[in-house]
This record gives C-alpha cells, structure tokens and sequence, in this order.
C-alpha cells in the first residue's frame, strides 16, 4: 500500500512535472541566451582631446548596445556583472513579469560583482524603450549605464532605416574626466545637469543617412536630470509616437518635450540634396544647441512620407473612468530627521524628496509597505500632486498609464510610463491593474530618486 502510493506519486503527474520543470530549467541555462550584456568599466573617448576614464557600459569595449526584440516573442538575456559592485537591469516600460523587472529586493536580489543572472520576459508592445540600472543608480547611469531597446512591430512599417538616438549628458570636466556626479545643492533642487552633450556617447555627432529615404529616428532620453525640448530642423518631419506608444495623428517635430526616460518616435524624410543637413536640436534658455547632424548622401531614393504604415496600437487595456477608484499621491519635501540607510546599492547621504510624507529608505531588504495597494483587474485614477517648485518625470514600472487632465495645462489623451509633473502641477492620470507584483513608483530625475522621492505600489493578483 505505501509502496504503491509512493509509486503513484513517483509516476504520476505531479512527479512528471516537476522531473520535467527541473530538467526545463537546466537546459534552458545551459543554450546560449538569445543576448548577453556584460557590465564593465572601461576608458572611452567622448571628447576629441581626451580619454574618459572609469565610464561604465554595458559592453566592455564601447557605448551599450542597441537591444532589438519583436513583439510577443519570448527573449532571454543573460546579464553578467564584471564591475566591481553590485547591480541590476531594468527595462524601462516594458510591461513584463515582476520577477523580471530588475529592482533590488522588491523583484530580486542585487547581481553582485563576478555573479549572472538571466531575464527571460516576452514584451508585449512595440516602441522604443530604454535599459538600465536600478543599483547604484545615479553612479553607474552618470557613468554611462543607460542603452536603447527597440521593440519591432508585427509588421514593418516600411522605414528604409531605423536610427536609435541614445540621448544623454556626462559631467566632464575640460580633461575629460568625471567630475562630482552630483551636487547636494542642486538635488535639492532640479537636479545637478551634466557638462557635455552627446548622441550615442558622441559628441556633436554628423550621422549620413540615404538621400531621399525615410528614417526612422527613435529618440531615447537617457540622461540621470535633464528635461528639455527638441526640434528636428531641416528635412520633413514628424512625430509619431511618444513613450513606445504611437500618436493617433503625425504631429511637427518640433517642440518635443522630453524628460529623463521618455522617447518620441520621429519619421523623417531625408532631403534630396546633400546641402541640406538636418539637426537635431536642444532648446535651451541660454541658446539652443544642435546635439546631431544628418547628412543626406548619394542620389534621392525620392520616398514619400505617405508611403509608410500607420503604427499599430499597443495592447494596453483602457481604464473604466466611471468605476475607478482614486488615490492620491503627493510629492514633496522629505520630512525632517529622515536619513538613508546604506545600502549595497549605494546612497547618496542626503533624504531631501518624499511621496505621501515617506522618504524611501535606500534600496534595503525591507520589508516595506506599498504606497498602495490596488486589485488585479481594476481601474484606477492616480492623482498626482506636485507641491514643490521642481519638475519630477514620475515612471510607475510594470504597468501603462493614461494621461487624463492637468490644473495647468491641456494634456495629449496619452498612454505612457512616464509623466512629466511640472512645477506644482496637480495631474490624474488613469490605469488598469493588470500586472500583478510590486511596482516601483518614483522620479526619473535619479537625483530625486535616490534622495527620497520613490516607493511602489502593489497588485495584488
Ligand atoms: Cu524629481
């Protein structure tokens, strides 16, 4: 009888089972991923004159690669450490499983110096998205940890060419090496901007693009504070998706809000003649600056705008405004007295922003509790209030929201992750709870981030 009930349970399906998850796991570690990343220092010559040194990548011998996937296709990428602290990756915007999100100790625990760890994740909506560290956050971005993923839809478009813009600033001093990454000053404030400007850890960068051809420019703001504005000059251009998610209608190329983490998606028809440069401009208060050229090249290929295919939506559910609960989230000093705990993940010795009165610790064990808590399923409306004089890009992981209305200004009906909250500004924006896990919530200005302003919210599944 206990001989027969073991057997049972030996050959029967929960034995199988589990024989066949134990074996899955094995194998699938042993094939190669379908992409490696390595973490790694390395010295890279940004400005003309000078070598930079102690830059980190993804790669060791140049810039972070460019991630291609494909929508709803299962991917694997085996992300080995080769610095000398810890780490870990997030995939900024993809709607993935928690497991796989890539924050210390809420989804896993930090990829420590020499160790590996493989994501395995499907993304399930096309765009240009963006790659990097959640650990030792502000060094190892203002170092050069941030690289550009593109998402391919189903169907091709029908571009001639797809160019990721990796968009960002390092703090350089005139010999080329890093300065102070930060000043405690200005992370009080709107945050501590970089010296140099760079495309594609470029500085000031001619790229030839096909005379007459239609290019696909994805725009990804990389940088640890800067929000600024952009304009394409030169050329027909127009704007075509914000955040990964396309545009109902093509809008000018000009005035492109952008805050750190956010992209816009930009179709171009390059000019006929090899006069006529194209630029990729910053506007800034003391004098704009053109970050890029592009120069057409060889005779026109004479492509039109409207031979290309509208950009299919994403499949993100839209939220039931009428049945939604709301809840509210303040952004605003940190109380006083709170200090941050040292972390293997780094600190930045300072507590200056807080949500809802609560400084985030540091990236600890925990546990902590949820800013929230919300129902797999159900829709919500987050009302963020901005009660400080300071621009906060506020990303939520794991999940897409819809812009719906702000007190200071008319907001596109826009689905993304990451929301410019200007200076006291009050904004509502609308989600489904359809991911279950928990999300970090915080400011993309890594400054803020790290001195206070970030927590997360919880799906319950
Ligand atoms: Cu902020």
């Amino acid at each position: 009888m206990l001989d027969l009930s073991r057997r049972e349970f030996l050959l029967g399906s929960a034995g199988t089972a589990a024989a066949f998850a134990i074996g899955g796991v094995a194998a699938s570690h042993a094939a190669a991923a379908d992409h490696a990343l390595t973490l790694a220092s390395l010295d890279h010559r940004i400005m003309p004159d000078a070598i930079t040194k102690n830059m980190m990548s993804f790669s060791p011998d140049g810039p972070p690669p460019v991630l291609r996937f494909k929508q709803g296709q299962k991917t694997s990428i085996d992300v080995t450490n080769n610095l000398d602290e810890a780490s870990v990756v997030h995939w900024h915007g993809f709607r993935i499983a928690n497991a796989m999100d890539g924050v210390p100790y809420l989804t896993q625990y930090p990829i420590e110096a020499g160790q590996s760890f493989r994501y395995e994740f499907t993304p399930p909506d096309a765009g240009t998205y963006w790659y990097h560290p959640h650990c030792n956050t502000l060094e190892q971005m203002a170092r050069g940890l941030t690289g550009v993923m593109v998402v391919e839809e189903e169907e091709d478009p029908g571009f001639d060419r797809d160019l990721p813009l990796n968009i960002r600033d390092f703090r350089l001093g005139g010999d080329g090496q890093f300065i102070s990454l930060f000043k405690p000053r200005s992370a009080a404030r709107s945050g501590t901007l970089g010296t140099v400007s760079t495309v594609n850890w470029e500085m000031d960068p001619v790229l030839e693009l096909e005379a007459g051809s239609l290019v696909r420019l994805r725009l990804a703001v990389t940088d640890v504070t800067r929000v600024g504005t952009y304009d394409i000059t030169g050329g027909e251009a127009q704007l075509i998706a914000l955040d990964s998610n396309p545009l109902p209608e093509p809008l000018p190329a000009t005035d492109i809000l952008l805050s750190p983490g956010q992209r816009a998606d930009v179709a171009l028809r390059v000019p006929d003649s090899e006069e006529e440069i194209v630029n990729l401009v910053l506007k800034r208060s003391n004098g704009n600056r053109v970050v890029a050229r592009f120069r057409p090249k060889g005779p026109s290929a004479r492509r039109d705008l409207r031979e290309l295919k509208p950009l299919p939506q994403n499949p993100v559910m839209l939220p039931d405004l009428k049945n939604a609960e709301v809840m509210e989230f303040v952004f605003g000093w940190s109380p006083e007295g709170d200090a941050p705990q040292s972390s293997l993940c780094g600190t930045l010795g300072y507590t200056f922003w807080s949500i809802n009165r609560k400084a985030w610790p540091g990236d600890l064990p925990g546990p902590f509790d949820p800013l929230a808590t919300m129902k797999m399923g159900k829709s919500y409306i987050l009302r963020l209030r901005n009660e400080t004089p300071n621009d906060h890009p506020i990303h939520l992981h794991g999940v897409s929201f819809q812009l719906l209305r702000s007190n200071k200004r008319k907001l596109p009906p826009l689905i993304t992750d990451t929301a410019l909250l200007q200076k006291e500004e009050t904004m509502d924006v609308a989600l489904v709870a359809d991911n279950p896990g928990d999300w970090a919530f915080h400011c993309h200005v890594i400054e803020h981030q790290k001195t206070g302003l970030a927590g997360f919210l919880r799906i319950e599944g």
